[in-house]
């Protein structure tokens, strides 16, 4: 099974689409490993982004992540980087398909409700920003094996 990590925006936690989102998820059959409430601090959000620092968008991308609580989740299935990719939608709302997280909920490029990750590579670089090993839980549902 392959891991991503999931971060519910600033405007997700504003909107209290959390709750929506993370049933989602559950329903979807896949599993939560970590999960917290947080507030990036510059620093993290800057390091979160940095394949992004000479863009346009960068600054006020920051300026955006670090505005109020966000929600971090490392999330666990089969093909688990591409599934959740697929419900959140494309990255611009505006274009996002009807269904998809972002396709439901926005029509922003940059306000945009949830971040996950793209790649094994941006998994690596991104869920040590948030948790470290032993906030990753070694658990397991009761119904794994079925789903
Ligand atoms: P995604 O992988 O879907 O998160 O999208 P990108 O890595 O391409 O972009 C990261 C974030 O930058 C997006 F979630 C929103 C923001 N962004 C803008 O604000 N403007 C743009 O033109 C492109 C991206």
């Amino acid at each position: 099974m392959e891991r991503t990590l999931v971060l519910i925006k600033p405007d997700g936690v504003q909107r209290r689409l959390v709750g929506n989102i993370i049933t989602r998820f559950e329903q979807r059959g896949l599993f939560i490993r970590a999960m917290k409430f947080l507030k990036l601090d510059l620093k993290q959000a800057e390091q979160h982004y940095s394949v992004h620092k000479d863009k346009p968008f960068f600054r006020s991308l920051i300026e955006y992540i670090t505005s109020g609580p966000i929600v971090a989740m490392i999330v666990e299935g089969n093909n688990s980087i591409s599934v959740v990719r697929g419900m959140c939608g494309a990255t611009d709302g505006s274009k996002a398909a009807p269904g998809t997280i972002r396709g439901d909920f926005c029509t922003s490029i940059q306000n945009n409700l949830i971040h996950a990750s793209d790649s094994e590579e941006s998994y690596q670089h991104e869920h040590k920003i948030y948790f470290s090993n032993t906030e990753i839980l070694d658990w397991r549902y009761i119904d794994e094996e079925l789903i």
